[in-house]
Formats: structure tokens, C-alpha cells, sequence
């Protein structure tokens, strides 16, 4: 069933576990997503960025994720627009039919991000929509950066306190050292869970954890096997994942893993037969080896059983 991330999420805050969200692009990834949380009996958050909804007409993804969703009543399922650039991007996500949007406006000084996200809370709430804004910058931080360029990129806890309280945002995502896609961490991966905790202490609402892919050793070894290159990769391991979870992070973004997964089959069935051209011949396994990661991810992060 389609509802508000603010219910998906405020469950997980009080229960104490991680609810992966899930990006799509197509209507394979969003199947093979939905397969996971039917075999986990998990909640389930699938969110489109601007880029994708682009990529499928909006009215699109909002179809294919309501046919899904009451394809399947016993799932609760959030419809969210991932990193939205405007008060006019959430607004058209909304109308559409989402359940939840992010309004990103992390990169400009606190004030205007104040200013912008407590708008788009207006008008979201107005509709029963879930809003997620976000402080701080995604960047790998490493072992010897100095106290001031970590403050300078990383959250800043008494401006999250102030932010949750003057703009009643839903669900906020403190930068605390992830950053998006394959080539996370140049030396060891490393997160300011510290900083996360202090975070969770001053707001208690739930928390995103953006950039939050692991590439497992084996969805690697599967792109490696297939013939892809990703020297220097690095995702966040699963164990600093869990970490998060109990420090108060409620949802985890994840979009690489995913892209990375479905690929390597892609790919491999190519190899394995160049005159193949059956569409279906390369999607079905590649989204059996995509539900294969969501399902894991939701073992990992607890929301296995949480319907
Ligand atoms: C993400 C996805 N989407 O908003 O944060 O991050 O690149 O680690 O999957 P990954
Ligand atoms: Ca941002
Ligand atoms: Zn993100």
C-alpha cells in the first residue's frame, strides 16, 4: 500500500531500524525491488531523482509504483523524489502522486536552506507528504583531515538542532562522511558516527544516510567476472552500515549496488552470446541478481519482518 514516508520512517525512529531506500530508473529495478521486500516482509522506500524521472516521464514512475504497490497491499511502500533541487521539483512530485520528497538545498548557506525547506514543509504537509532536507556536504573524509575542514564539510550538530525545530522538516540527512557512488573512501572508510549520535540526541527524528551503497565483495567480484573495470572502489561496509542504524540512522540510500549489480549480468549474457538480443534474456537475471542485494540490504539494515 502506498503511504507517507513520514509513517515508514517514524516507525523505524521508534523501533530502532534502517529502512533502505531504493532508486529506480526503469521498471525492472523497481520489480526486482518490490520482489525483496515481498520475500522480507519489509517496508520499502523507492525513490527517483530528478534525472530518472526525466528519464521516465513522471506519471510513469508514479503509475508503476501504484500498480506495484496494490499489486502488493501487504507492503507499505514510499514514493520519494531523491536530492529535488526545488521548491517547484517537490511541488510537481507531489502533484503527481509522491509521498515524500527531498528538498536539497544543502549547498547554499543555512539561512537560505532554512528558508527553502521550510516552504516545500508547507505545502508537503498540507498534502500529508513526508520531507527530507539535508545539512552538510557528502565527501569522503579521512584519517588525518583537520578539526576545521571537517566542520567545514560535516554537520554541524546545534544547526541540526535549530533546523529540525524551526522548519518541523520530517527526516534529515546529516553529511557525516559518505558521498555518492563507487569511490567512497580513498584510503579506509571512515564515518563521524560521533557526530551522528550527537545529531540523533539534539533532533530526534529520523535520519538519511545518503551514499550509503556497500559494494559487497561479491556484487565486485560479479562486475569483475563479467569484465568491468572498478579499480579503487569503496563502498561503506556493512558493519559501519549497522552502526549507523543504531546510532540513528532510519533510511539508507542506496542506488549504486544496485546499478552495479544489474549490470554485471547484463553484461555477462552479452559475453556469453553475441548474437543474444532478446531483451529478456539480459533483464531477467540481471533482476533476480538486483532482488538478491535489496534482500540482503534489508537483513543488514532490520527492516526484514517489520510490516
Ligand atoms: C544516494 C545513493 N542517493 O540519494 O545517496 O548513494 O551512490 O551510495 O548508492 P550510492
Ligand atoms: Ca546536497
Ligand atoms: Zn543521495
Amino acid at each position: 500500500m502506498l503511504v507517507s514516508g513520514v509513517e515508514i520512517l517514524q516507525k523505524a525512529h521508534r523501533e530502532g531500524y534502517g529502512v533502505g531506500a531504493f532508486n529506480f530508473v526503469n521498471f525492472e529495478m523497481l520489480q526486482a525491488i518490490f520482489k525483496a521486500a515481498v520475500a522480507k516482509n519489509s517496508p520499502l522506500i523507492v525513490q527517483a531523482s530528478e534525472g530518472a524521472i526525466k528519464y521516465m516521464g513522471i506519471d510513469v514512475a508514479v503509475a508503476l509504483v501504484r500498480t506495484l504497490s496494490a499489486r502488493y497491499p501487504q507492503i507499505p511502500v514510499a514514493l520519494h523524489l531523491d536530492h529535488g533541487t526545488s521548491y517547484e521539483s517537490c511541488v510537481k512530485a507531489i502533484r503527481a502522486g509522491f509521498t515524500s520528497v527531498m528538498i536539497d538545498a544543502s549547498h547554499h548557506p543555512f539561512d537560505e536552506n532554512l528558508k527553502e525547506t521550510k516552504r516545500v514543509v508547507e505545502v508537503a504537509h498540507a498534502c500529508g507528504v513526508g520531507v527530507e532536507a539535508e545539512l552538510g556536504r557528502l565527501m569522503g573524509i579521512e584519517d588525518n583531515i583537520s578539526v576545521a575542514e571537517k566542520d567545514a564539510v560535516l554537520v554541524n550538530p546545534e544547526e541540526a538542532e535549530r533546523f529540525v525545530s524551526e522548519s518541523q522538516v520530517d527526516y534529515l540527512a546529516p553529511a557525516i562522511g559518505t558521498s555518492h557512488g563507487a569511490f567512497k573512501f580513498k584510503g579506509e572508510p571512515k564515518l563521524d558516527f560521533e557526530r551522528l549520535l550527537d545529531v540523533k540526541k539534539r533532533t530526534n527524528i529520523p535520519l538519511v544516510l545518503h551514499g550509503a551503497s556497500a559494494i559487497p565483495d561479491s556484487v565486485r567480484a560479479s562486475f569483475l567476472e563479467s569484465g568491468g573495470d572498478l579499480k579503487g572502489s569503496k563502498g561503506v561496509p556493512f558493519a559501519f552500515l549497522q552502526e549507523a542504524v543504531k546510532g540513528g540512522i532510519n533510511k539508507i540510500n542506496t542506488d549504486t549496488d544496485l546499478r552495479i549489480a544489474f549490470m554485471a549480468e547484463v553484461r555477462k549474457v552479452g559475453n556469453a552470446n553475441n548474437s543474444e538480443f532478446d531483451l529478456r534474456k539480459f533483464f531477467a537475471p540481471a533482476s533476480e541478481a538486483m532482488t538478491k542485494v535489496v534482500a540482503e540490504r534489508m537483513d543488514i539494515l532490520g527492516s526484514s519482518g517489520k510490516i
